[in-house]
């Protein structure tokens, strides 16, 4: 039985061409900045957002809180959304670690009423901690890899602006976000001082994030990395794999969307499920299971048996993933499978 792995798209395996690569790659020791095919992944990531500069980490979640780090100071706060990733799924590492308290706004599917967030900025007040950073998440991952419009992008843009703060964009899927939106993710870019983006989901690294910003930032960054024991050495290896993500892994992701649309229509002519076709805009699908009168983890264990892997989200969803690794012929076979649940 062939198991058909929808949990996410960070289970994506390297391609062919990747596993060539990392064998091929020059490398070197990356902390001396030594490591030609790491330098090479940074200046292409900083090119394809358009920005001054960029850094290799280990993971979305370092990305994320390096970020926070180095546009805050300990005591500061940061307004991001409800259910964002940084505020849910990310340990407190901001609070922990940064030092910073969230200013959670609840959103309408992960988007964040701009006049909610220009009311959020603290003013000068012995009381108040300042605020220091406005995060936004796009593709949203709870709201079910929804977009965020451009529109208030450029809202919350003239806010930060007007009170002269930066901004952080959690873009661990947002070439998913340029796919959807079919334009080219400089244009999403261009409305943040820094991106996080990740290579090792829909983009099939097996490894890797990338930080891009101004050349100032990127500095920081780069010591920030290494005190949290991010600074790796022969890291081209991995790096290898990135640069194939942004230059041959982009248009797979207009196919994994395509694949969530099949699997979104099929689930709702079933009876139990019921999928919201207008929030399915890139990859992601949240599934309503409340007519079904059964839990989400006792439905993803029943799917488990029968070779269908998925993640529950809350009581009444589950989350189904589509990527590289699951063909339309297994999308098909998971509604016929579903059927018989
Ligand atoms: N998301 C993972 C899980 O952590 C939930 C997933 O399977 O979707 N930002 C966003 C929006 C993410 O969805 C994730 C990972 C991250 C950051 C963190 O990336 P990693 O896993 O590389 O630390």
């Amino acid at each position: 039985m062939k198991t058909i792995d929808l949990r996410s798209d960070t289970v994506t395996t390297p391609t062919k061409d990747m596993y060539q690569e990392m064998q091929l790659a020059p490398i070197g020791d990356d902390v001396y900045g030594d490591d030609p095919t790491v330098n090479k992944l940074e200046a292409l990531a900083a090119e394809t957002l358009s920005k001054e500069k960029a850094l290799f980490v280990p993971t979305g979640t370092m990305g994320n809180l390096i970020a926070v780090m180095a546009h805050t100071r300990p005591g500061e706060e940061i307004i991001l959304e409800r259910y964002s990733h940084i505020f849910l799924y990310e340990a407190a590492g901001a609070s922990r670690l940064a030092g910073v308290q969230p200013m959670a706004i609840s959103g309408r599917d992960g988007v964040m009423d701009p006049e909610e967030v220009e009311e959020s900025i603290r003013a000068e007040n012995i009381h108040f901690p300042s605020t220091g950073l406005i995060c936004v998440e796009n593709t949203h991952n709870m709201a079910g890899g929804m977009v965020q419009p451009m529109e208030n992008l450029q809202q919350l843009r003239s806010i930060a602006n007007r009170h002269q703060l930066p901004m952080h964009l959690d873009g661990a899927r947002v070439f998913n976000a340029a796919a959807s939106l079919n334009c080219d993710v400089k244009e999403i870019a261009a409305y943040f001082d820094s991106i996080m983006f990740c290579l090792s989901k829909g983009l099939s690294s097996p490894i890797g994030s990338m930080l891009v910003g101004d050349e100032e930032f990127i500095g920081r960054a780069r010591k920030l990395r290494k005190m949290l024991g991010g600074g790796m050495r022969q890291a081209g290896i991995m790096a290898s794999c990135g640069i194939l993500s942004i230059e041959q892994m982009t248009s797979q992701l207009r196919v994994d969307h395509e694949h969530a649309r099949v699997l979104s229509e099929g689930l709702t002519k079933l009876s139990g499920f019921s999928v919201d076709l207008d929030k399915v805009h890139t990859n992601i699908v949240n599934v309503s299971i409340r007519d079904k009168n059964i839990s989400s983890e006792d439905l993803v264990n029943k799917m488990k048996a029968k070779g269908i892997l998925a993640n529950p989200r809350g009581k009444d969803y589950i989350r189904l993933v589509t990527h590289k690794d699951v063909t339309l012929e297994d999308i098909n076979s998971a509604i016929r499978i579903m059927e018989t649940l």
